[in-house]
């Protein structure tokens, strides 16, 4: 019996680790990081066109414990680019989705900057791109008939001083990408097909608008994935099975805003998370 235990466990966890794979996460917290230039800590590197922008591990403003990383404008600056590299062969992998989600608090301010998450193949092409303009609108980068390369506007603003979580859900099966503010889809389209298979990195991304760029951003909980499907909802670990683990993560996080456990991405773990669990309780099992 204990064995069959035992067993079931084992396959469980294989089964976890099939569909479901964390390539990187950052709660920007201490170890490994420590206030100051991001860039050498934990495999982090940095890029800019331009007079560098700066990005620093921050204790002025935090989500998850009380470190974030946060972006400031530097006069005269122009594009800067932060990532940690954590390449994916979708070619090779069963997981050929990757789930990238983060929390953003943009302040405001008289002149504001863009904000966002630029995604990279390990040529260093880019697959597609998001980001919060300075008018706190949100736009995407998309490519259609996945050659051409567009920015577009979704329509869709954000609040300013205050934490918003977001998503970029990049399905290499059918070369499109779609992206989420606070759980809601918001816009996608076809991700650069000339950027390969292969996943390199999903880049912190600034733009210092007129290079005079006065406000702050802060990234939280970085989370980048590679999954075999979307996920089932309410499966909160990822294993493919709505179960007990998934109710327990839920009800032992609720009130919080764990994004492990915030079922709908909302910002709180609430009721409407729990209901989402028990309404697809067993489902995938
Ligand atoms: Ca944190
Ligand atoms: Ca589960
Ligand atoms: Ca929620």
């Amino acid at each position: 019996m204990q064995g069959k235990v035992l067993w079931s466990l084992g396959l469980m966890m294989s089964l976890a680790s099939l569909q479901a794979h964390d390539l990187y996460r950052a709660d920007f917290e201490n170890p490994p990081f420590s206030p100051g230039n991001i860039t050498g800590q934990d495999g982090w590197e940095e890029y800019h066109i331009s007079t560098p922008n700066l990005g620093q591990i921050s204790t002025e403003r935090a989500l998850s414990g009380s470190q974030s990383l946060k972006i400031t404008p530097v006069n005269g600056g122009a594009n800067s680019w932060w990532w940690r590299p954590t390449p994916h062969d979708t070619s090779t992998s069963p997981n050929k989705m990757i789930d990238i989600r983060w929390d953003m608090y943009l302040t405001s301010s008289t002149r504001q900057g863009h904000y966002g998450i630029d995604v990279y193949s390990d040529t260093v092409e880019r697959v597609c791109a998001f980001r919060v303009n300075e008018n706190s609108q949100v736009e995407i980068i998309l490519f259609v008939n996945g050659v051409t390369e567009q920015l577009v506007s979704t329509g869709v603003f954000v609040q300013r001083d205050r934490w918003n979580r977001y998503r970029l859900l990049i399905d290499y099966n059918t070369g499109t990408f779609a992206a989420f503010v606070n759980g809601q889809a918001i816009g996608g389209g076809r991700i650069n097909s000339l950027a390969g298979a292969v996943f390199s990195d999903a880049d912190i991304w600034h733009f210092n608008v007129a290079s005079n760029s006065n406000d702050v951003a802060f990234y939280d909980n970085l989370r980048i994935m590679a999954v075999a499907q979307a996920g089932q909802e309410g499966d909160v670990d990822g294993n493919g099975c709505v179960e007990d683990s998934d109710l327990l993560t839920v009800l032992f996080a609720f009130g919080s805003n764990d994004p492990d456990a915030d079922v709908n991405q909302d910002g709180i773990v609430d009721d409407a998370d729990l209901l989402m669990v028990l309404f697809n309780f067993g489902s995938g099992c």
